[in-house]
C-alpha cells in the first residue's frame, strides 16, 4: 500500500546497519549512560555494579545486532550454503569480555568505565554463566561457533534455551549438593526474543493414510514411476508452540556475527479453547504448561543415557522446530527441493538431535509431498553425525513402544528407513542373517529398541569421531559392520579443538601479551601456527624468566580464588597439580585421590630432614557429578574428606594441600586453566573420546600427566613425547585386562592395598561411607582398571616431581608445549569440517558494503 514509506524505512534501516558507531571514550560513555538511565531506569543513587554490567552489555549488543543483521542479510542475498550445528548443549559461559575482545573494544571500554568510576573487572564478574551444557560436548559446540564466526563461515547453531542450565554445585559436609541454576533471573542482554518465529510441535496422536483422490494431496510418483504409498497424515494428540531466541556470536576481528538460535517452549498463546469452553480449565492450560516444562531444565548427565520420556520430547521439539525453521528459510530462496543439500548442511552433535533425520523425511514426504526416494536422497545428503563416546551406557536407545506412543509417525518412518536399508544390505550380503541383525536400526529384545547411533549413521553422508584413536576405535567396534556395507570413507576423523580466543587470549591476558610481543601483533589469535615462533626464545634466560613470572601470576590469581571460595591458603610457589572435569569413574579422579593418600602416607613416614626436601604440591580438583551418580558423588566426598585431614596436618604444611573447588564452570575454568604446572588426564585407555581440557592446559604452557587416550595421543605427537608424562595400559590391552580382572582378579599391588586400607580403617572418617567406592576396585570387577594402572601412575607422579626440580628444563618444556599447539585450535577443526564434510566456504561481510 504505502510503498513509498516502506522503501524509505528499508533504506533507513540499511543505512543504520552500515553506520559505524564511534569508538571514542566519550561516545562509549554516552551510550552506557543512556542505557543506565532509560533501559535500566537507574538514577545516580540507584546505579549498582549489576546495572553497570547490563548497561555496558546492552551498548555492546547494539553494535553486535547491527553486524548480525548485516551478516545474515549478506549471506541471504548471495544464497550461500550454510552449516547448521545442531546440539542439545551450548556451554557458552560469559559473553561480555569475549565480545569486547572480538570487537577490539576492550581498552576503550575499560577507560570509559574507569572514567565513570567503575571497574571493568567487577563489571565482568556480574555476568552469569550461560551453562547450557554438561561438559566437553557442550563446550565444543561453543568453541565451534566461535571459529565459524571468526573465520567468516556461514553457520548457525541450533539449540535449546533451558530455563535452568547445569545446576550449581555447593559442597555441604564434603558432599555435593545441587542448587538450581537460575541464569535467567537477571535480564539477559545476549538474547533476542523472536516472538514472530514460532512453530507448532505435535506429540502423541495417530497416523492415517492419505487418500490419493484427495485434491489437497495429489497422487505422487516415486523415482521408479510408482505411486507413492508413503504419504501419511499425523493427527490428534496435542500440539505445543515453540519460540526462537537468537544469540549473536561475534567473530574475532571481523564483521561477521553468527547466530545461535535457541528454542523455548512457549507458555503463552496456545490455549485449548474447546477444553476451556467445555468447562475444563486445567486441561486448557495443560498444553501451555507442558510447553514450558519441556525446555525447563538441562539433563545433567554426561556420558550417560537416561530413558526419560521428557528427554525424548525435548529431543523431538528441538529437532522439529529446527527442521521446520530450516525448511522455511530454504523455501524463501525459491529453489527446487533437489537444491536443499546445496544450501544446507546439518551437523548432528552426537545422537541427541537424530530425530531430525526422520523429521526431515516426514516434512518432505507428508507435508511437502515429495516421494520417498527423492526425500531420502535429500535427507542423507544433508546430515552428518559426530560420535563422542564409546561407553555402552551412553549409547542412546529408545524403546519402540515409547516412540510408537509419543511419535507414531516417526516410528513408522524409522521402520521404513530400516527396511529399505536392510534390503539393500541383503542384496550385497545375501543370507547373512547375523549381519542384518547386528546392523538393524531396531534392536531385538523385549521391548525392541531404536539404536539412535545407527539411525544417525544411516541418515548421514559422513560420520566422524573426535580424535584419531577414538575414530579408530569406533571404526573397529560400534560401526564395524556398517563399514562392510558403506565405503570406509564414510567414517572420518575430525580431532576436536578449542577456541584460542577464549582459552588463551581472554583467559590468560599475561601470556597473550607476551606472545603478541614475540609475534609482533595479535594475528596469532586467528592463526595459532604463529606460536611456533616461541620456540626461538627457548634458552633465552630473560624470556624464560618472564614466561615463568606469568605462570606464577596466574597461580597467584588462582590462589586468591581458592582462598575466597574454599577458605584454604595455598602457596603459589608449590607445584599446582590439577584435575578438572566432570566426575566419572572412567576419568578416574578416584585414582588421583588414592595417589594423594599414598603421597601423604609417604611424607608422614619420612624423617623430618628428608621431608623438607620434597616438592611442595597443591592438588586441585573441580567438577560436577551427575545428580543421580552415586559413586561419582562418593568420589567428591572422599576428596573433601582427604583434604580435611591433609590440610589440617601441621607436620605436612605446604608440602601437600588438597583442594576441591566447587561449582566448576566456564568462568572458573578460565581462572584454573592458566595456573597449572601439571594437569591430569588419566582416563582408562580407550574411554575418553578426546578430551578438550587437555588442549586448554597445554596451550597455556601446562604439562600433561596422562594415559594414552583420546587427544592426549595427538598432543604428545605434536609437542614431543619428552614433554608429556604418559603411563598406563594401552587401549588394545584393556579388554584382556578387564576379562582377567573379572574372572581372576590380579593381586592388588601393595601400595594400592595400603591406601585402600587407610580408607577402610577410618583415616578419613566413617569407612562405611566409602565402602561402595572401594568395592568398585576390589570386588566390582574394576571396570576402569585402577588396580592395573596404579603402580605405573605412581611412577609417573615421581617422574613429574623429578622433572619439576629442573626449572630450566621445565620452562623449556612449557614453552615448547604452547608453541606446538596450533593443530588443536578449533579453527583447524572447523576448516576441516568445512572442506571435507560441509562443503562451505568463507563468506566475509565486506566492511561498508
Ligand atoms: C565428551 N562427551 C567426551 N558428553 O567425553 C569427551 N553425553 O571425550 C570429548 O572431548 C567431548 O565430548 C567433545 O567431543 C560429553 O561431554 C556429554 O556431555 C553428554 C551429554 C548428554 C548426554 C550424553
Amino acid at each position: 500500500e504505502n510503498t513509498e514509506a516502506k522503501t524509505r524505512l528499508a533504506s533507513l534501516i540499511e543505512a543504520y546497519d552500515k553506520q559505524e558507531e564511534p569508538v571514542d571514550t566519550q561516545a562509549v560513555q554516552d551510550v552506557i549512560v543512556r542505557h543506565l538511565a532509560t533501559t535500566l531506569v537507574k538514577t545516580p543513587q540507584t546505579v549498582d555494579s549489576l546495572a553497570t554490567y547490563l548497561a555496558t552489555a546492552y551498548s555492546v549488543r547494539d553494535r553486535l545486532i547491527q553486524r548480525w543483521n548485516e551478516t545474515q542479510a549478506y549471506h541471504e542475498s548471495l544464497q550461500v550454503k550454510r552449516v547448521y550445528y545442531m546440539s542439545m548443549e551450548f556451554l557458552l559461559g560469559r559473553s561480555l569480555d569475549n565480545a569486547l575482545l572480538a570487537l577490539g573494544l576492550k581498552r576503550v571500554y575499560s577507560a570509559s568505565l574507569a572514567d565513570l568510576g567503575f571497574c571493568m573487572e567487577d563489571c565482568l564478574e556480574e555476568e552469569l554463566n550461560a551453562g547450557l551444557g554438561n561438559g566437553g560436548l557442550g563446550r565444543l559446540a561453543a568453541c565451534y561457533l566461535d571459529s565459524l564466526a571468526t573465520m567468516d563461515y556461514p553457520g548457525w547453531g541450533y539449540g535449546l534455551r533451558y530455563q535452568y542450565g547445569m545446576f550449581k554445585q555447593t559442597i555441604v559436609d564434603g558432599y555435593q549438593k545441587e542448587v538450581p541454576d537460575e541464569w535467567l533471573c537477571d535480564p539477559n542482554p545476549w538474547e533476542l526474543p523472536r516472538p514472530d518465529i514460532c512453530y507448532p510441535v505435535r506429540f502423541y496422536g495417530h497416523v492415517t493414510s492419505v487418500n490419493a483422490s484427495d485434491p489437497a494431496s495429489p497422487p505422487l510418483t516415486t523415482a521408479t514411476g510408482q505411486a507413492s504409498t508413503h504419504r501419511q497424515r499425523w493427527e490428534g494428540g496435542h500440539v505445543i508452540e515453540v519460540m526462537a531466541y537468537d544469540m549473536p556470536i561475534p567473530g574475532y576481528a571481523t564483521n561477521n556475527v553468527a547466530n545461535l538460535r535457541l528454542w523455548s517452549g512457549k507458555d503463552v498463546g496456545l490455549f485449548d479453547l474447546n477444553a476451556f469452553n467445555a468447562g475444563n480449565y486445567t486441561q486448557a492450560l495443560d498444553a501451555k504448561m507442558e510447553a514450558a516444562t519441556l525446555t525447563a531444565v538441562l539433563y545433567p548427565n554426561d556420558n550417560h543415557m537416561l530413558g526419560k520420556e521428557l528427554r525424548l520430547k525435548q529431543e523431538y521439539m528441538f529437532a522439529s522446530a529446527t527442521l521446520q525453521d530450516i525448511i522455511a528459510r530454504f523455501k524463501q530462496t525459491g529453489r527446487p527441493w533437489v537444491d536443499f543439500p546445496k544450501l544446507v548442511a546439518i551437523q548432528l552433535n552426537d545422537t541427541h538431535p537424530t530425530l531430525g533425520v526422520p523429521e526431515l523425511q516426514r516434512l518432505l514426504v507428508d507435508e511437502e509431498g515429495l516421494d520417498w526416494d527423492t526425500a531420502w536422497d535429500i535427507v542423507t545428503h544433508t546430515f552428518n553425525f559426530t560420535n563422542h563416546t564409546v561407553l555402552p551406557e551412553a549409547m542412546e536407545r529408545w524403546p519402540v513402544p515409547t516412540l510408537e506412543k509419543i511419535l507414531p509417525r516417526h516410528m513408522s518412518i524409522i521402520y521404513d528407513i530400516n527396511l529399505f536399508f536392510l534390503q539393500k544390505v541383503e542384496k550385497v550380503y545375501p543370507n547373512d542373517r547375523g549381519l542384518l541383525n547386528r546392523i538393524s536400526i531396531i534392536e531385538e529384545g523385549y521391548p525392541q529398541q531404536v539404536r539412535m547411533a545407527y539411525l544417525a549413521f544411516v541418515g548421514s553422508t559422513t560420520v566422524n569421531g573426535v580424535a584419531a584413536i577414538h575414530s579408530d576405535i569406533i571404526r573397529n567396534t560400534v560401526f564395524r559392520d556398517f563399514l562392510t556395507y558403506y565405503p570406509a570413507s564414510k567414517l572420518v576423523n575430525k580431532t576436536n579443538g578449542i577456541a584460542p580466543r577464549r582459552w588463551l587470549h581472554q583467559a590468560n591476558p599475561g601470556l597473550s601479551a607476551l606472545i603478541t610481543e614475540v609475534v609482533g601483533d595479535v594475528s596469532w589469535v586467528k592463526d595459532l601456527r604463529k606460536l611456533t615462533q616461541l620456540e626461538e626464545r627457548i634458552g633465552n634466560a630473560e624470556f624464560e624468566q618472564r614466561w615463568m613470572a606469568i605462570k606464577h601470576a596466574n597461580k597467584q590469581r588462582l590462589t586468591a580464588y581458592i582462598n575466597q571460595v574454599c577458605g584454604i591458603k595455598v602457596n603459589p610457589d608449590a607445584m599446582f597439580d590439577i584435575q578438572v572435569k566432570r566426575i566419572h569413574e572412567y576419568k578416574r579422579q578416584f585414582m588421583n585421590i588414592l595417589g594423594v593418600i599414598h603421597r601423604y602416607n609417604q611424607l608422614k613416614a619420612m624423617p623430618e630432614n628428608r621431608r623438607q626436601r620434597e616438592q611442595p604440591k597443591v592438588v586441585i580438583f573441580s567438577g560436577k557429578a551427575a545428580s543421580g551418580y552415586y559413586i561419582a558423588k562418593l568420589i567428591i566426598k572422599l576428596i573433601n574428606s582427604v583434604a580435611e585431614v591433609v590440610n589440617a596436618d601441621d607436620s605436612i604444611g605446604d608440602l601437600l594441600k588438597v583442594v576441591f573447588i566447587p561449582d566448576y564452570n566456564v568462568s572458573v575454568a578460565e581462572i584454573i586453566v592458566p595456573a597449572s604446572d601439571i594437569s591430569q588426564h588419566i582416563s582408562t585407555a580407550g574411554t575418553e573420546a578426546s578430551g578438550t581440557s587437555n588442549m586448554k592446559f597445554v596451550l597455556n604452557g601446562g604439562i600433561i600427566l596422562g594415559t594414552v587416550d583420546g587427544a592426549n595421543v595427538e598432543i604428545s605427537d605434536a609437542v614431543g613425547h619428552e614433554n608429556i608424562f604418559n603411563f598406563g595400559c594401552l587401549a588394545n590391552e584393556v579388554e584382556d585386562f578387564r576379562h582377567t580382572q573379572r574372572y581372576r582378579p590380579m593381586a592388588i599391588h601393595p601400595a594400592l592395598k595400603s591406601v585402600l586400607k587407610c580408607i577402610s580403617e577410618g583415616m578419613f572418617g566413617d569407612p562405611n561411607v566409602f565402602r561402595p567406592l572401594i568395592e568398585t576396585v576390589t570386588s566390582g570387577g574394576d571396570v576402569y582398571l585402577v588396580s592395573i594402572d596404579f603402580p605405573s601412575y605412581l611412577e609417573a607422579l615421581k617422574a613429574v616431581d623429578r622433572a619439576y626440580k629442573d626449572k630450566t628444563n621445565w620452562v623449556a618444556k612449557s614453552i615448547r608445549c604452547t608453541a606446538n599447539m596450533a593443530q588443536f585450535s578449533s579453527d583447524r577443526s572447523i576448516h576441516e569440517y568445512a572442506q571435507e564434510i560441509w562443503d562451505i566456504k568463507p563468506c566475509p561481510v565486506p566492511s561498508n558494503t
